[in-house]
């Protein structure tokens, strides 16, 4: 069982999410891993992103489990729904999704480049430390397990017109 302290020094897993109307995307973030969660915030939003929800709670098995579903028949899976124990972070802005499995980084913390959440701060798959949504698509399906509705935050970020060509 984890204790606070280890909890709030356990990581960030990013969820994708789709599409909006005005162009921008969105993605979120849960599963926070090593003494990094500042840190991996950070990234998103000196990127330019904008954070637009935010949780912190002990992951129900059966939602961790839906979260994975696409997995479930791999060998890691029941490690994998155990591994994700914290809450999820919501990003928004054009092209997000791709942009954030850049910031992450490859699967494989092996293969990921210094520089990258995964090349900075893993070793194993196993304990890659985020996850970020494969498709604006899956991005949307993974937010509405994670968030329920009016838990994002309406807001546009006063720098906005510094970041995007609006
Ligand atoms: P992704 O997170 O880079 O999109 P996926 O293939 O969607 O990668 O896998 C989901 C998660 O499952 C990975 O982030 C990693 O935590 C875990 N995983 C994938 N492959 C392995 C493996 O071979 N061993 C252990 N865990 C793995």
């Amino acid at each position: 069982r984890w204790d606070s302290s280890s909890l709030a020094g356990s990581g960030a897993r990013l969820l994708s999410y789709g599409r909006r109307p005005n162009g921008q995307q969105r993605i979120s973030s849960s599963r926070l891993t090593v003494n990094a969660v500042g840190d991996i915030i950070s990234r998103f939003e000196r990127k330019g992103f904008a954070l637009k929800g935010l949780k912190l709670f002990q992951t129900p098995q059966d939602l961790a489990e839906e979260h994975y579903s696409e997995l479930k028949e791999r060998p890691f899976f029941p490690a994998l729904v155990k591994y994700i124990v914290s809450g999820p972070v919501v990003w928004e802005g054009p092209g997000v999704v791709a942009s954030a499995r850049k910031l992450i980084g490859a699967t494989n913390p092996l293969n990921a480049e210094p520089g990258t959440i995964r090349g900075d701060f893993a070793i194993v798959s196993g304990r890659n430390v985020v996850h970020g949504s494969d498709s604006p698509a899956n991005g949307e399906r993974e937010i509405a397990l994670w968030f329920k509705e009016g838990e994002l935050v309406d807001w546009e970020p006063t720098v906005l017109p510094w970041v995007l060509e609006l």
